[in-house]
C-alpha cells in the first residue's frame, strides 16, 4: 500500500469511490458493459430496414439568446497543479455561451423525426479529448455504434462517468490514470444529452448527442449551425442545450432546398 501515499486524500477517495487502486484502466461498470456489448454492435434500425437516402437538402440557421446572461464563472484548478499550470488565461464555465452577436454556442441540434431507413455508423471515432482538464470538445455528436475515444491528454488521473439513462445505453465509469491512454465505447441507442463528468475535477462537464443518422450539428462562437445531405421531407429539428433543454419546430425541405430555421433560447 506505499505506493498510495503518493496521491493526496481528494484523489484516494476518488479512487476507493471508482473501485480503482492499480494503474491499470478500471471499468467499475464492466459487466454491465459487457452484457451491453452485443446491442452496442447492432445498426440503430433493424436489419430489415431499407439504407437511408443521401439527398441534397440542407437546414442552416441559428440559435438565438435573448435576455441577461449568466455571468461566466471563472473555473479554479487549484485542486490540481497539473491542471492549472496548463493555463495561463482564465478558464471559463461553459454552460452557457452566450457569443457575442447575442446567440447561444454549444446547443445540439439535430433531425428528431422525419427521418426514413437506416444509416450505418461512420467507423472513424469520434475524440473526446481531456486536455488541460478540459474536455474538447465541450459538445459533440455521435451515431449509434460510432467508436467513441475518450483521450487522456493529461499527465493526471482522470475519471470518466458517462451518466447515460437509456434503456441500453449503460452508464459507465471509467479511470484514466496516465497520459495518452485511450478508452473506447459505443453507445447502443439514440439519447439526446448524456452528460460526462469527471469525479476528480468537478468543473469537467461534455455532452453528447447520440442519433441514429449524420444529420446533426452543434452551434458555433456564431450560433450557426448546417444540417447537409438531408432527402426531401417534412421534419422535426430539435435543438437542445444542457441548461435551457429542448425547443423543436417543422421544417420541410423539398429536392436540393436549403431551409432556414432559427430558434430563441431566454435566460431564466
Ligand atoms: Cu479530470
Amino acid at each position: 500500500m506505499k505506493h498510495l501515499r503518493l496521491f493526496s486524500p481528494a484523489l484516494l477517495a476518488v479512487l476507493v469511490a471508482i473501485g480503482c487502486t492499480s494503474s491499470k484502466p478500471q471499468d467499475a461498470s464492466a459487466e454491465a458493459d459487457k452484457q451491453a456489448a452485443p446491442a452496442a454492435e447492432q445498426p440503430a434500425a433493424s436489419a430489415t430496414s431499407a439504407p437511408g437516402a443521401q439527398g441534397s437538402g440542407s437546414v442552416t440557421g441559428a440559435v438565438k439568446f435573448e435576455g441577461t446572461a449568466p455571468a461566466a464563472t471563472k473555473v479554479k484548478m487549484n485542486a490540481d497543479p497539473i491542471c492549472q499550470q496548463q493555463h495561463t488565461e482564465p478558464v471559463m464555465s461553459e454552460e452557457v455561451v452566450v457569443n457575442s452577436n447575442n446567440t447561444l454556442k454549444n446547443v445540439f441540434v439535430y433531425v428528431k423525426e422525419g427521418v426514413s431507413g437506416s444509416y450505418s455508423a461512420p467507423t472513424e471515432p469520434v475524440v473526446l479529448a481531456q486536455k488541460g482538464c478540459w474536455y474538447l470538445p465541450h459538445v459533440f455528436g455521435i451515431q449509434v455504434g460510432q467508436p467513441l475515444q475518450i483521450v487522456n491528454d493529461d499527465a493526471t488521473l482522470h475519471n470518466v462517468n458517462s451518466k447515460s439513462k437509456g434503456k441500453t445505453n449503460k452508464p459507465f465509469n471509467i479511470a484514466q490514470p496516465t497520459k495518452d491512454m485511450k478508452t473506447e465505447k459505443k453507445f447502443s441507442e439514440v439519447e439526446v444529452l448524456v452528460p460526462f463528468k469527471c469525479n476528480v475535477h468537478p468543473w469537467m462537464h461534455a455532452f453528447a448527442g447520440v442519433v441514429n443518422n449524420p444529420f446533426y450539428a452543434v452551434t458555433d462562437d456564431s450560433g450557426n449551425f448546417t444540417i447537409k445531405g438531408l432527402p426531401a421531407g417534412t421534419y422535426t429539428i430539435e435543438a437542445v442545450h444542457e441548461k435551457y433543454g429542448p425547443q423543436t419546430q417543422q421544417v420541410t425541405i423539398g429536392d436540393g432546398e436549403s431551409k432556414a430555421a432559427e430558434f430563441t433560447f431566454k435566460a431564466e
